[in-house]
């Protein structure tokens, strides 16, 4: 991300920025202050619903589809299919809850084409199921099914921890296809027969890397290592992961980085069995489940702005499925010998308030908050509910970002005036 401006503290918050490498510094196995990092949890504590509650596991679709898709707002699914990562438009600075109104980021046309298509679905997908039930001839032949690993909006502000959809019914010798579908990492992670969820640790391979074949045995660990739709998460990370089924029965998984509130199941049945859904009712399904929790981030970004002060700055929030990676307001405007609070009133995400050089260990506190004049400050790992209280004792403009999430636009500016 390129600062706008050129003036001094910014300038050297983008060598900073560009530079990128100063997280993965974090990540180093040799680092010595690994072992303090590497017990670090950040689980969802209480497990969130279903992300994908029109499917429930009796395969029965309930109610009728909700309000029309608000394609002017939100469309992800769009986005990452059209635009290709590497053209994606560069992050820009947030300008508070004027970020939130559209921004037209496709041709009219586009969406009027998109409109089109989303009511010829409509019109199309009640007959797929008929139209599905009746192809035997194609029973036998294996399917390919995709699942979205994660979903984001108004550039990257605002991420979801899901799974979309979360169930999916397969026959024997299908495959799946898991497509990263955001900035936040995640991970596909199936465990071994007995073994139990355990709190992600960014050092160790088994949980970064692919593990297992490319064929689930049923019950051995299977991970897709690190998935993310970016390049700079300071991870390895990887855009897809696929898995052939040969197996029977249903097989729930994880994303290590989120613990169990973001999981899924592959449901598998007999080669031959007719399938309940089809790809597109499942990705219409997973479109509308990111639109909702687009919305969600939306209210807690607005609900940010009505808690956040003078003196205190929302340093972003969740409700355990839709995160905001935002700093709310992003510039602070203080005198010199002020405080300023930093708050993050999420329930499962943490996020750092981190000025001057990324530390190596962003998890450890650096540097004296109560006398801060510039240069090197860091909260350390700022979990759900916790605060960071600075005091500003010099004028300037001084930049902080979250190094957690810092690729993803989560950066802040306190100026202290006379
Ligand atoms: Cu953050």
């Amino acid at each position: 991300m390129q600062r706008q401006s050129g003036r001094g503290p910014i300038a050297s918050a983008t060598n900073h920025r560009s530079a990128g490498s100063q997280y993965r510094h974090v990540f180093v196995p040799d680092n010595q202050e690994t072992d303090s990092i590497a017990t670090v949890r950040w689980r969802v504590p209480v497990p969130t619903p279903s992300p994908f509650p029109e499917l429930g596991d009796s395969g029965q679709q309930k109610g009728p589809d909700g309000p029309p898709p608000r394609w002017h707002r939100f469309d992800a699914d769009f986005r990452r299919r059209i635009v290709p990562a590497a053209l994606r438009p560069p992050l820009h600075r947030v300008e508070g809850m004027s970020r939130m109104t559209p921004r037209l980021t496709t041709h009219p046309m586009t969406r009027l084409v998109r409109g089109f298509l989303a009511s010829m679905a409509a019109l199309i997908l009640p007959l797929s199921l008929s139209s599905f039930a009746t192809a035997d001839d194609e029973k036998s032949s294996p399917e390919s099914w995709t699942v979205q690993v994660g979903s984001e909006a108004h550039d990257q502000a605002i991420q979801g921890m899901s799974f979309l959809p979360a169930n999916i019914y397969v026959n024997s010798g299908d495959t799946v296809t898991w497509e990263a579908n955001s900035a936040e990492i995640h991970t596909v992670t199936f465990l071994a027969h007995g073994q139990s969820l355990m709190p992600f640790n960014p050092f160790d391979p088994k949980q970064l890397s692919r593990q297992g074949g490319t064929a689930y045995d049923g019950h051995s660990y299977y991970n897709s290592g690190i998935m993310a739709n970016v390049s700079n998460t300071g991870f390895k990370a990887v855009e897809g992961y696929t898995l052939k089924f040969t197996h029977t029965g249903n097989f729930t998984y994880y994303c290590i980085v989120h613990g169990k509130g973001m999981k899924g199941t592959v449901h598998v049945r007999a080669a031959g069995t007719d399938y309940p859904y089809s790809q597109s009712q499942y990705d219409r399904q997973t479109r509308k489940q990111e639109r909702k929790i687009a919305r969600d981030g939306e209210e807690q970004w607005a609900a940010a702005h009505k808690q956040a002060g003078s003196h205190k700055v929302i340093a972003g929030t969740d409700n355990e499925v839709a995160m905001l990676m935002r700093f709310v307001h992003h510039e602070t405007v203080v005198h010199v010998g002020d405080t300023v609070t930093f708050l993050n009133t999420g329930m499962g995400a943490p996020h750092t308030v981190t000025f001057g050089h990324e530390p190596a260990n962003i998890f450890a506190p650096v540097g004296n908050p109560k006398d801060f004049r510039g240069g090197n400050l860091s909260s350390g790992l700022m979990e759900p509910g916790a605060k960071f209280t600075v005091t500003f004792k010099k004028v300037g403009e001084f930049d902080y970002i979250c190094a957690l999430h810092d690729y993803m636009g989560m950066t802040g500016e306190v100026e202290v005036r006379p």
